[in-house]
């Protein structure tokens, strides 16, 4: 074999030796880009946290906006009922009981049988001073006023704020109870509501100010001025049967 033969010989064995790296090089190239691309990826933890978290709720229930106080809200209290049990509530006068939604039998509610007292569901702190309270409620046709009592303390007589709707003639509205004594009307209006609907209500009491929701949309703002803090009351005139449900309380303050 002559010298150029060799050579050629050996050019032959590279030429198939370099095109037996290319084929197996290449899927070890592309693994290689692959690996990089994903070492890149999970290096930032930001992405990792987005890989990992839980996709979140499209539905909001609040139906009171954020207050402008630029505090981060804190939940105090959240009853929906469909555990059959009210935690953190206090019934001391009236008939109440967890009950089936008539209207919807996936639903439960705490309901208010008529009767001849006014019915008392107590809860939340006397220490509560800023909050938020929203629940809903509905009634069947007689009934002559559903009410909420905040701000409320007792020693031993009770003084408090009161956000009412009375169906039977359309008045809505905040009054001040002194002593347990008489309602004093802070501003009132006609709201319209339908027996057997669901009525929407939120209340903000933030410093001196308060706001008053129904059905989404603002309808009062007062300033009393009188009470600091107080625990709250759902209650209803006598005779009045109502259901209530998603009773929820967030911190306003510190
Ligand atoms: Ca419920
Ligand atoms: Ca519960």
């Amino acid at each position: 074999m002559s010298k150029k033969e060799s050579e050629e010989g050996w050019r032959g064995i590279l030429g198939v030796l370099a095109n037996i790296v290319t084929i197996l090089g290449f899927p070890f190239a592309v693994l290689g880009v692959i690996a990089t691309v994903l070492g890149v990826i999970f290096a930032f933890p930001q992405f990792r946290a987005s890989l990992s978290a839980k996709p979140q709720s499209s539905v909001t229930p609040s139906v009171v906006p954020a207050v402008e106080s630029g505090l981060e809200p804190t939940l105090l209290l959240d009853e929906d009922f469909e555990d059959g049990v009210a935690e953190d509530m206090d019934f001391q006068f009236g008939n109440w009981s967890i009950v089936q939604d008539q209207d919807d039998a996936k639903n439960h509610v705490l309901e208010v049988a008529a009767g001849a007292q006014t019915p008392d569901a107590v809860f939340g702190s006397p220490n509560w001073r800023d909050y938020r309270v929203e629940y809903r409620f509905k009634y069947s046709h007689e009934c002559g006023g559903i009410f909420l009592e905040f701000r409320r303390s007792c020693d031993p007589a009770c003084d408090y704020y009161v956000q009412y709707i009375e169906p039977s003639d359309g008045d809505a509205g905040l009054s001040v109870v002194q002593d347990d004594g008489e309602w004093v009307n802070y501003g009132h209006k006609y709201i319209e509501t339908e027996a057997g609907e669901w009525i929407w209500v939120g209340v903000e009491v933030l410093g001196d100010q308060i706001s008053i929701f129904i059905n989404g949309s603002e309808e009062f703002r007062q300033s009393p001025r009188m009470f600091n803090s107080g625990s709250l009351v759902l209650s209803t005139f006598p005779g009045c049967r109502a259901q209530f449900d998603d009773i929820r309380v967030t911190s306003l303050s510190d």
